[in-house]
């Protein structure tokens, strides 16, 4: 029989500029040859801390170097893919297989309902039939509240979903939509369904504000009875209800089309055994969905992240059911984009470059890690299939299996699947489902599923897929980086290392590619030297570069100014502004002298066995202050933390090393000597000037906190003194 021919269902592009940075990075790599030339060659024959403080420069640099050769290696091949959707409805029109939505919340305090009711009703407005989509909501804060926002949810739905779909309306999240002006809809139904959906947001937040629902409303749901036996949130029975059961010929919407499913489950915590967090939310749903609704794709958001682009379910089927490819497809990720994110990104939150480059390089040699939210699954693979190359899905026939019980009892025998002891002595949290013991346990995930032979795929399409909410303040910007760090490190030092999990089983590339985050933590100590050390041996008097006037400053200068100019076009490139790349690199220090560090010093106590010595996270704090302060892009400090006293202790010392410097070049002729090291510590001072002006001339909230800025000046000059003496 002769094969039919098909037009692929997306097609895979370079990234371009692949050669302008091959260039680039093989001329970088010249350069880096003749500073260790130099390093070597003039190795200092005078005193002890001379020769220390060389050392330590070289070791430095070598490991700068070693960390660049990683990340240039793993850019050396991007790719980007583009999918046609068009083509998918004409081949498959009606046959399109069902898809649940998994959408996980863990605290109605942190997470309100409102939110969590947002994301839920982008997603349900997807631009699919309605009848073939499943969504179901992990609630780990086992809250009536949340239970109680999506009743409202499924009510406000039914006028929802309609007005999405007669006037294409995007983003389908409520919230997003009606903060923009009404455009291409009719006006008066807008203002019809922003004052519904108004009135459900305030009946809501009225609710999570007392903590309590009312009575009146307790009698209108029989699943409020189940919180007669809940005690709190981590001690309740399974608790799963399901809200809108699509195969009901009764759930429609105001305008008579089918609702998708809705299903609410808080699964079984019991004190006595560990939960594992969101992985074990993610295994518990897997397992009720495929009683449910059984879907051969699932997809998984976190509850902050709206779905701002309502055709990603079809751009990412144009990977699962190309005919040529799609098989070995196991995951299709999106990026992880923010709604929140002032113009120039004063925390670095977009992680721009990450996700435009880095990532198309992971995508190349293999596919994409898993990032925990925004990514479509294949069930089979997450679920320990292995893959092979007969592997073959007959997408027509997927649609054939219909689960004939009733609502009610579907839900009296799912419950035993979400509850505590069900998982005991399967492979659920190790070869089945998502991996349990990491702080990153998504990575750890799609390192085993490609492990298993599948490839992942990488998507960004124009119109973002997801849209999160970033941390608005330093501090939590810093701590959710010590913890990705820590976690990546984690993974590094455990036994799914990806340069020995993966042996034989993913491509070296890939495996590489994994290894720069690995590293992140480890950068800390070589960055600390270099922030640390120039600057007090200039006070001492120590050169550690060549003169100005001597050739072999050319190198120096060569890597610092190329390297840092392919930087920011490359961060232009991906969208940035100037000012934008100027905060990132401000992040990039910040992290590797704070986040860098506590993660890096933590994990390797841990693994001595204090694991006690765990740095305290301050509260999240967000009153209109901190929003307006962060709308107009200043730096937000304002509570003490250890974090912030090695910030400021740094931004100190260059100050005092760039003061002593000033002094040095007006009483002796220096510069040729010193000249590299007054620039690098210029370098420093200059991205630490907003850390200055929070110190001495900030008078709002958001300001230093005066003990830091005591402690700070009197260890840095306490250092300076010594360094001197
Ligand atoms: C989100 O969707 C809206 C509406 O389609 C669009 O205007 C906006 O650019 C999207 N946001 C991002 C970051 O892509
Ligand atoms: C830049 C930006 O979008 N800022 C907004 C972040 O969110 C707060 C409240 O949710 C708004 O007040 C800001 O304007």
């Amino acid at each position: 029989m002769a094969k039919i021919e098909y037009a692929p269902l997306f097609e895979t592009r370079q990234l371009k500029g692949r050669i302008l940075f091959r260039s680039v990075a093989a001329s970088i790599l010249l350069a880096i040859s003749f500073v260790f030339l130099y390093r070597v060659r003039f190795f200092p024959v005078g005193g002890k801390v001379e020769r220390w403080t060389w050392a330590g420069m070289f070791v430095s640099e070598l490991w700068f170097t070693f960390y660049w050769l990683l990340t240039t290696v793993c850019r050396w091949n991007c790719v980007y893919r583009i999918p046609y959707i068009h083509r998918l409805s004409q081949r498959f029109g009606k046959e399109l297989p069902g898809i649940d939505i998994f959408v996980c919340t863990a605290d109605p305090m942190i997470e309100p309902p409102s939110m969590v009711v947002n994301t839920v009703l982008s997603v349900m407005a997807y631009d699919y039939p309605p009848e073939k989509l499943n969504i179901y909501l992990s609630d780990d804060g086992g809250s009536d509240l949340t239970f109680y926002a999506m009743l409202e949810a499924t009510n406000f739905s039914k006028t929802w979903l309609p007005f999405c779909y007669k006037f294409k309306v995007e983003p389908r999240c409520p919230e997003a939509y009606f903060r923009k002006a009404s455009v291409g809809v009719d006006v008066e139904q807008w203002r019809f369904v922003k004052k519904q959906y108004e009135d459900v947001k305030m009946r809501i937040e009225t609710t999570t504000k007392l903590n309590r629902i009312p009575e009146h409303i307790l009698k209108q749901h029989k699943g409020f009875r189940e919180w007669d036996f809940v005690s709190n949130k981590s001690d309740h029975q399974t608790i799963l209800q399901i809200l809108i059961d699509g195969r009901d010929p009764n759930a429609v919407d105001n305008e008579g089309n089918p609702l998708p499913t809705l299903v609410y489950l808080a699964r079984e915590k019991r004190p006595q055994h560990h939960h594992h967090f969101k992985a074990g939310a993610m295994n518990a749903l897997i397992r009720v969905s495929s009683k449910i609704s059984n879907s051969p794709i699932f997809m998984n958001v976190d509850c902050d992240m709206y779905s701002n682009n309502s055709e990603s379910i079809k751009y990412s089927l144009c990977f699962f059911m190309d005919e040529e490819k799609g098989d070995e497809i196991a995951f299709v990720q999106f990026p992880q984009n923010f709604d929140n994110i002032t113009k120039n990104d004063i925390y670095g939150n977009c992680i721009r470059v990450i996700q435009k480059v880095e990532i198309q390089g992971l995508d190349a040699n293999g596919g994409p890690c898993y990032i925990g939210s925004g990514c479509f699954h294949r069930r089979e693979a997450l679920c320990g299939k292995k893959y092979d190359k007969d592997y073959k899905v007959d997408w027509t026939k997927l649609n054939d299996t219909k689960v004939e019980e009733s609502a009610s009892l579907l839900e009296e025998t799912c419950k035993v699947l979400a509850s505590c002891t069900f998982e005991h002595n399967t492979p659920w949290g190790k070869q089945m489902g998502l991996v349990y013991g990491f702080p990153v346990e998504d990575i750890v995930t799609g390192l085993s599923v490609q492990c298993r032979g599948w490839k992942s795929m990488f998507l960004s399409p124009e119109r973002e897929g997801f849209l999160g909410v970033a941390p608005i303040t330093l501090l939590q910007t810093l701590v959710q980086h010590k913890r990705w760090t820590e976690g990546h490190f984690q993974v590094f030092l455990s036994e799914y290392c990806p340069l020995l999990y993966g042996y034989r089983k993913i491509p070296l590339m890939l495996r590489l590619a994994y290894c720069p985050y690995s590293f992140w933590s480890a950068n800390c100590l070589a960055t600390l030297y270099y922030v640390v050390v120039p600057c007090l041996c200039l006070l001492k008097g120590i050169s550690l570069f060549s003169k100005i006037s001597s050739l072999w400053v050319l190198p120096f200068t060569y890597v610092a100014f190329s390297h840092r100019a392919y930087s920011l076009g490359e961060f232009i490139w991906c969208g940035g502004t100037f000012l934008g790349w100027c905060n990132d690199q401000r992040m990039w220090l910040f992290k590797r002298t704070t986040s860098y560090l506590f993660a890096f010093s933590e994990t390797i106590l841990k693994l001595l066995g204090y694991s006690q010595l765990a740095f305290v996270v301050t509260a999240k704090v967000a009153d209109k202050d901190v929003y307006e302060r962060y709308d107009r892009e200043l730096i937000e400090f304002g509570v003490a933390s250890p974090m912030f006293d090695i910030l400021a202790t740094l931004a100190m010392l260059n100050l005092l090393g760039m003061f002593g410097a000033i002094k040095k070049v007006i009483m002796s002729n220096v510069l040729d000597q010193f000249g590299v090291q007054i620039l690098l510590c210029l370098a420093l001072v200059t991205i630490n000037l907003p850390v200055y002006q929070a110190m001495f001339f900030r008078e709002d909230n958001g300001k230093m906190p005066t003990s830091v800025t005591y402690k700070a000046i009197a260890f840095a000059s306490l250092a300076c003194t010594l360094a001197i003496y």
